[in-house]
């Protein structure tokens, strides 16, 4: 059985507070995908933060360095824009995606002080969502990753998912990056770890 995982395809990463260069591009593209019914399931997810996380620069704002205590100041993690807070239009899966052909969403991130890229776990691997038990309840051998962004959430997803021995592959033409750089540097860790990229 096989899966379609699409990461993270909401308003803020297309033409709100974070937006992907080029992400609206993905739109119709994962449309085609949704309509080819090449997968038993489709699973989209949704960064899903509360209004104070620690990802956010601005939560850092005017904070004496020594009380800090979330993971993205204490590991150097980046600081971004609000973005994809909770129960906002931002954090709504973009107009014009097929979301009625859409199964399962999955919420990352949620929690005040941890920073999820990957739809599986946290950054340091300490907490899970429950992707690896929906795709496991579908009895899923196969997943195809794809959405945005790809040099973070995506590529995370996909290194995640192939560390709990699915077979993953990512679109690629259905992905957009954040950076250039993050984008090679993304392929190279991917290769490494596994999974096709098609
Ligand atoms: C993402 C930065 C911060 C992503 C999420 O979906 O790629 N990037 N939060
Ligand atoms: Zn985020």
């Amino acid at each position: 059985m096989s899966a379609l995982v699409i990461v993270d395809v909401q308003n803020d990463f297309i033409s709100g507070s974070l937006p992907v260069p080029n992400g609206s591009e993905v739109i119709p593209k994962i449309n085609e995908l949704i309509k080819s019914r090449r997968w038993d399931i489709i699973i989209a997810t949704k960064d899903w933060h509360p209004k104070d996380h620690c990802s956010f620069s601005s939560t850092h704002k005017g904070v004496k360095e020594h009380t800090l205590h979330s993971d993205n100041k204490k590991f150097n993690l980046p600081l971004w824009p609000n973005h994809c807070v909770q129960d906002t239009y931002g954090a709504e899966l973009v107009d014009g995606l097929d979301t009625k052909s859409i199964d399962r969403v999955v919420l990352k991130g949620t929690m005040k002080d941890t920073e999820f890229y990957s739809a599986v776990s946290d950054v340091f691997q300490n907490h899970e969502t429950d992707l690896v038990s929906v795709l496991n309840s579908y009895s899923i051998g196969q997943v195809c990753v794809v959405g945005l962004a790809f040099d973070y959430c995506v590529m995370y997803t996909a290194m995640d998912l192939q560390r709990h021995n699915f077979k993953t592959s990512i679109k690629k033409d259905c992905t957009r990056s954040i950076t250039p750089e993050g984008e090679s540097n993304s392929l190279k860790r991917l290769e490494e770890q596994g999974v096709t990229i098609e």
